[in-house]
């Protein structure tokens, strides 16, 4: 992944789209003739269109990555290991010594409150925590199975219904991330393929002994506003589909993400929003809800050698990106054993929400953009399709009546030369600098604006053009 300043040439995977705002601007929207694949027809009745709403308008989360792994914190007996959450696995550890860590987990530090209310500084609106990862511990109180917080560590709480009130009290949604298919530490789950040689696997019993049993738990302790779900291996259509009818029935309104199946997205009913891949938005606009998860540095959990955090200009990139293309940010913390959310990881965060003070209203509920050629196009190199990503350094969002665009580099002589827009222009101001001139230049093939000299942002300044 590209880390630029200036993210001019970026490569991700594609899907498209049919117009976000095609009812806000009719025949406005270009984005019906611009290539890519399809990613289908969008049609929610108004039922599912309501549960979505929320998400749609939130636009901004936190993902966080908590378990026994960052106890590891990127070391194994004193040596640096790689993976985080997947250390167990990259390195093929005796199981039973892995279990062990739950003795020594003991996160007196945690406080559900400052977490919460951090996420609110940031302006995300709303949180989802690994439930369970790959390595099959549970950081939650589970009757399913004595593997979880609760009963396998001195500290004995649970973090889950903790995170639950605190969101309740801040205004946030709690969604749970559930690795469903894939557990470790059982012999019948799909993914551990070194600590039970010769065993014969049964998913079946993995599923209804334990993965179904604890989403229902989940569903029935914590009414989740969402269930993440990721890495389907061996999850059939009909199983997927018994999940999401269960999750339902227990929680009415409840999301669910694309992951709970290989290949390509069920949709509704079965799922509420697509996810592009792990620290990789689509290349176009995509009408159906999505969202780009991201880690803030190189990892989902917490190491304590990996100092490579993002530039916050990188991050705001994603949120900006995403919210163009009609999606999400969930934007992932690694939390330490102890509970700690450390400073790298929170001062990006509030230069975030910062930004969100002053700019928020060019991100939440906002529709993506009314173009879509800012983004680039398919083309072939050397015989093959390819997306060729176009040099634009802006990305418009947009509320019904208005266009956002968000200047990523400066115009030098304060030209910012944009596609045409057949209806008319009548007032542009920044929202850094709202009484700062900005005239609007209209022709039938083209918005000119002459911009101030000076950025007020360093890093993204928004333009509100009124229709
Ligand atoms: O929870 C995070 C990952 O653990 C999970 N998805 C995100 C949200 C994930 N599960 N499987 N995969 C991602 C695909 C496998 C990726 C891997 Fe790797 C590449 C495993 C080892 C190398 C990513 C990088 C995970 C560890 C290092």
């Amino acid at each position: 992944m590209k880390r630029a300043i200036l993210p001019l040439f970026i490569s991700l995977v594609g899907t498209a789209f049919a117009a976000p705002s095609a009812a806000q601007f009719g025949e406005m929207t270009t984005l019906d003739s611009f290539g890519g694949p399809s990613s289908g027809t969008y049609k929610p009745t108004p039922a599912e269109a309501e549960r979505i709403a929320w998400f749609r308008e939130a636009r901004f989360g936190m993902f966080m990555h908590w378990g026994l792994y960052s106890k590891m914190a990127g070391y194994w007996k004193g040596k640096k290991v790689t993976g985080g959450e997947w250390a167990l696995k990259l390195q093929r550890l005796p199981i039973e010594e892995y279990r062990e860590l739950a003795k020594e987990f003991n996160p007196v530090k945690f406080n559900a409150d400052e977490w919460v209310l951090l996420a609110k500084s940031a302006g995300m609106k709303y949180m989802v925590i690994t439930s369970k990862h790959h390595d099959g511990f549970a950081m939650f109180d589970s009757d399913a199975s004595p593997y979880n917080i609760v009963d396998a560590t001195p500290f004995k709480r649970d973090p889950i219904k903790e995170l639950k009130e605190a969101c309740d009290r801040h205004g946030l949604k709690l969604g749970l991330y559930y690795s469903h298919g894939q557990d470790w530490n059982e012999p019948d789950a799909y993914g551990n393929n070194w600590s039970f040689p010769g065993y014969k696997r049964n998913m079946d019993k993995y599923l209804d002994e334990k993965s179904i049993p604890q989403i229902r738990e989940l569903c029935l302790k914590y009414k989740p506003a969402i269930l993440w779900f990721d890495t389907a291996g061996d999850i059939t259509p009909a199983r997927a589909e018994q999940i999401a009818r269960m999750a339902r029935e227990l929680v009415p309104g409840i999301l669910i993400n694309s992951r709970i199946q290989l290949g390509k997205p069920r949709g509704l009913p079965i799922t509420d929003f697509d996810g592009s891949g792990d620290n990789e938005a689509f290349h176009q606009y995509h009408n159906v809800p999505w969202e780009l998860c991201g880690t803030l540095n190189r990892s989902w959990a917490f190491k304590e050698w990996d100092k490579d955090f993002r530039p916050v200009s990188e991050l705001l990139f994603h949120l900006i990106d995403a919210a163009s293309k009609n999606g999400n940010y969930l934007l992932n913390v690694g939390p330490t054993a102890e509970g700690v959310i450390t400073e790298p990881y929170a001062s990006r965060l509030r230069e975030m929400g910062s930004w969100l003070k002053v700019n928020g209203e060019a991100i939440y509920g906002c529709g993506g953009t009314v173009w879509g050629n800012e983004f680039g196009d398919f083309g072939t190199v050397d015989g093959k399709r390819k997306f060729i990503a176009a040099p634009a350094n802006w990305r418009c969002t947009t509320q019904p009546g208005k266009v956002y665009i968000h200047v990523l580099n400066w115009p030098k002589d304060g030209k910012l030369e944009l596609p045409a827009l057949k209806q008319k222009v009548t007032k542009a101001h920044l929202l850094a600098t709202p009484t700062a001139v900005v005239k609007i230049g209209q022709s039938a093939d083209k918005v000119v604006l002459s911009l101030p000299a000076n950025a007020p942002d360093p890093i993204a300044s928004v333009v509100c053009l009124s229709l």
